[in-house]
């Protein structure tokens, strides 16, 4: 077994490698775009199952399109597994490293856990999953919610992107089986934990100068979207009272959203409008009409209900003042999370043993480890991310970072392992 400084400069060298081989697969333009349930997304699960190959670890991909490896190879089904892994899609121009960074991770576990001797208890399963991101299609960790059952085969003709098509359409363009996911359920028996290696996308770990999170809950998040209907008109031949700008009532709605954020005693209340799209969108008309999303973040799902209540209740007073039709659809709700104390104090006492200090804290964005948590016990050890970005080109760990969270997983697993 290297020494931690061995597998700390062993590790960075091939993560920083790894790493660049996923960034390569995007679209054109800033940071990374392979969004879900696309051609990109399906070529990173196939270089995934291609390394784990190469670790002589076979895997399979589900009707969902998660991709799944197990250690020992080719044993059959056997009960009780610790499991692994993160998601490889990304919003559009988003980071490098957020969830590729615990499939990274997942996989140099794989290759530790091959290589060594130190011996296994259960299943070790090693997991990519699919469409985790909401970015696309509103509902975030999509892969992660049909495993364990939340998210149906109806659903995914319901779920829609910016073009109307659906979910299940694009599952089918990628060769998947969107009428099939039941199949992709995951029975808890086959399972006894599970942990998650992500970047945190805040700036805990950084302003404290701690290496690892340990986090205890993960935030719910709400997601909206609202449809203001008012009158296009000539800019120049309208008068300014008896206007109904769909732009302006939009405006206020948005920075009412703010307000309500800002103003919640709890800190981690987080309203953001993220997209706004205006129509006809010319210079000289008048907006007539405007469609934006809400996403609403709370750690407590009570608080997460009183805030969405609030920016619906904020959003219609507006429109009736300003004489707009408004239509708010809820897109999805998915509740705060509290994650296994069990497997947290695993990861606690796995970093205490490299020497490595830790900070248990609440985590703003979602993760598949929330889904999974349905059906085991399942935690997420973040490492920092530079000034706290994510979602965006800037977003950065150095392999060094990512490495200490790679020998974390390692130790968690195997002390998981030996329950
Ligand atoms: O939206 C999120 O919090 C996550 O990145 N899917
Ligand atoms: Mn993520
Ligand atoms: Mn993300
Ligand atoms: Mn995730």
């Amino acid at each position: 077994m290297p020494t931690h400084a061995t597998f700390r400069t062993l590790q960075a060298t091939w993560l920083e490698n790894a790493l660049r081989q996923y960034a390569a697969l995007s679209e054109p333009g800033p940071g990374v775009s392979r969004l879900a349930y696309t051609r990109l997304e399906r070529q990173a699960h196939e270089l995934f199952a291609a390394q784990l190959a190469d670790l002589g670890i076979p895997s399979h991909t589900d009707a969902a399109g998660n991709t799944i490896g197990e250690l020992p190879p080719n044993a059959g089904p056997r009960p009780g597994a610790i499991g692994t892994g993160s998601h490889l899609d990304s919003v559009p121009h988003g980071g490098a490293y957020d969830g590729v960074v615990g499939v990274v991770g997942a996989l140099a576990v794989a290759a530790a856990a091959g290589a060594h001797d130190r011996p296994r208890h259960h299943p070790w399963r090693f997991v990519a999953f699919a469409a985790e991101e909401g970015a696309r299609f509103g509902q975030a960790c999509n892969g992660s919610r049909m495993v364990a059952g939340l998210t149906g085969a109806p659903d995914l003709r319901q779920l829609t992107d910016s073009t109307g098509t659906t979910m299940a359409a694009a599952m089918a363009e990628c060769g998947l089986a969107p009428h099939d996911v039941e199949a992709a359920r995951w029975d808890p028996r086959d399972w006894s934990a599970f942990v998650e290696l992500h970047i945190e996308q805040g700036t805990v770990l950084q302003d404290r100068g701690v290496p690892i999170g340990l986090v205890d809950t993960v935030s719910g998040s709400t997601r909206l979207r609202v449809s203001l209907t008012g009158v296009a008109s000539h800019t120049g031949g309208t008068p300014m009272d008896g206007r109904h700008d769909a732009l302006a009532t939009a405006a206020e709605c948005v920075l009412g959203c703010e307000r309500l954020a800002l103003a919640a005693a709890e800190v981690n209340t987080r309203i953001t409008v993220g997209s706004l799209t205006v129509e006809p969108g010319a210079i000289t008309i008048i907006p007539g009409r405007v469609v934006f999303t809400v996403d609403v973040r709370e750690t407590d799902h009570g608080r997460q209900r009183t805030a969405t209540d609030a920016v619906s209740r904020h959003c219609r007073a507006v429109a009736a003042r300003r004489g707009v039709d408004i239509e708010i659809e809820e897109l999805a709700d998915t509740p705060p999370v509290g994650l296994s104390s069990e497997v947290r104090s695993a990861a606690g006492d796995a970093a205490a043993t490299l020497g490595l200090a830790t900070a248990v804290i609440p985590s703003g964005a979602s993760h598949d480890t929330q889904q999974v948590s349905r059906l085991t016990a399942a935690g997420i050890v973040f490492v920092p991310s530079r000034g706290g970005l994510s979602h965006s080109p800037d977003e950065f760990s150095t392999a060094e970072q990512i490495a200490d969270g790679t020998a974390v997983l390692l130790e968690t697993m195997y002390r998981l392992d030996a329950r």
